[in-house]
């Protein structure tokens, strides 16, 4: 084997996106991604190599009021997910996110759901106010969350790499993560895994 040298060397301007990796969309938990857990692991991996490169992690939560638009008992679509408080909508127990990640909630108010990150929070600010020039994005779920902060992302002009190991779908119908991938992909983002991001030089 040839040494490996990254594809994406991580350097300033650089932020690592966790998005809703949270105990409700984990296996056991109420809107349960099939496979979520596995991301944690993954995750894992990159958040120590943003860490020891010194660069931002952010993490998003769905943190939704008992009665929000979304679950089923309002007529929504979902049963009733990431109460903000509740033991369900904290982080999955084994991330080990740094004590100072950020934490942006989402989808707060009671009369309107928000997929992405960006809608309704500070996420586009804080990020230009800390000179992020590139997301490397991933989470749950790929088809809903991930998917439309990834859409956001590209639109409000960050350079966007998602990460194709850390992301699980819901696929409510056949094929979803398959195609919101491609359309991300499509988009602008670039895919990458850790095998990618993570090489060192030997
Ligand atoms: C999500 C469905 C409902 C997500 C949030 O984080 O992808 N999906 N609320
Ligand atoms: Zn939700």
């Amino acid at each position: 084997m040839p040494s490996e040298v990254s594809l994406f060397p991580l350097g300033a301007g650089d932020a690592l996106l966790i998005v809703d990796v949270q105990s409700d969309f984990l296996p056991g938990g109420s809107l349960a991604v099939p496979r979520g857990d596995e991301v944690v692991a993954v995750l894992n991996g990159y958040l120590a190599a943003f860490r020891n490169s010194g660069l931002p992690v952010v993490a998003t939560r769905d943190w939704h009021p008992p009665d929000h638009c979304s679950f089923r008992q309002q007529g929504g679509p979902w049963p009733p997910h990431c109460v903000a408080g509740s033991e369900g909508a904290g982080f999955a127990p084994q991330l080990q996110l740094p004590t100072d990640a950020t934490v942006i909630s989402k989808a707060t108010a009671q009369q309107s759901d928000a997929y992405s990150g960006f809608e309704g929070t500070e996420l586009d600010r804080l990020l230009r106010q800390s000179g992020v020039r590139r997301l490397f994005v991933g989470g749950l779920a790929t088809d809903y969350c991930v998917l439309n902060t990834v859409r956001d992302a590209l639109r409000l002009g960050y350079q966007t790499v998602l990460l194709l190991d850390a992301i699980r779908a819901v696929d409510v119908h056949a094929g979803d993560g398959e195609r919101a991938i491609a359309e991300m992909l499509q988009k602008g983002a670039r895919a990458a895994t850790a095998q990618q991001i993570l090489a060192k030089p030997s």
